[in-house]
């Protein structure tokens, strides 16, 4: 079954962010997700502009960028310039007065646009950014902390997205408490792609190549 696996950077060993790197990319990981925090929009500072400068620089394989900050257009070219073709740029529209605005300056910039959507935030409230993006990030814990549990009802949420995402042309991806079993479960429905955080990669007892190798080897 073919879906792709991101690790979540804040989750990563800082002391060896190099090291982290190198072996989460000879360890098959498709992209990096990058969770960038302003102790503004959610109550936790997490990753920054220089973190996210170190990876680009780091490695050739995708970064995946989440925004997790107030009004993000007013500073979107900070990100925007120091990213490359194939890496992906969610917003929360929550977070901004004219999303489409900045979703429209990540497409000029060559980028692909995403919106991350809140356990509280409904698909009805963003479904005409549907139509603009080629991503959704669906927070299955509340934005702002790595470790937290699952919130269920976000289930029902992923159904409502999966019948819509062939027509509006969009993909789904999963971020927070990933598990196998919600790999297990989402993937042969439709999901694209799943967060990997503390839950299922990082302070394991193991190689990241043997965890993302089980994962890939998981049987549906
Ligand atoms: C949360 C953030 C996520 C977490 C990820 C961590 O605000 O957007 O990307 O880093 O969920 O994974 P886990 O398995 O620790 O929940
Ligand atoms: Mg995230």
């Amino acid at each position: 079954m073919q879906f792709e696996l991101m690790a979540s950077m804040m989750c990563a060993d800082y002391g060896n962010l190099e090291r982290e790197v190198r072996e989460l990319a000879e360890g098959g990981i498709d992209s990096f997700h990058v969770d960038i925090m302003d102790g503004r929009y959610v109550p936790n500072f997490a990753m920054s502009l220089n973190d996210m400068r170190y990876i680009a620089g780091s490695t050739e394989k995708p970064l995946d960028v989440h925004l997790m900050i107030e009004h993000p257009n007013n500073r979107i070219h900070l990100f925007l310039e120091h990213l490359r073709e194939g890496d992906t740029v969610y917003i929360h529209p929550e977070a901004e007065y004219h999303p489409s605005t900045t979703l429209q300056s990540i497409i000029d910039a060559g980028l692909i646009p995403g919106i991350a959507i809140n356990p509280g935030t409904s698909v009805e409230t963003v479904m005409e950014m549907l139509r603009i993006v080629k991503k959704v990030l669906v927070m299955s814990v509340n934005p702002g902390n790595a470790g937290q549990m699952y919130l269920p009802y976000v289930g029902k949420k992923i159904t409502k997205l999966l019948a819509l995402k062939e027509d509006m042309d969009f993909e789904i991806y999963w971020d927070g408490a990933c598990s196998a079993d919600k790999i297990l479960e989402y993937a042969p429905k439709g999901v694209a792609g799943f967060v990997l955080g503390t839950t299922l990669l990082f302070g394991k007892q193991q190689a990241y190549k043997e965890t993302l190798q089980n994962i890939r080897e998981l049987r549906f």
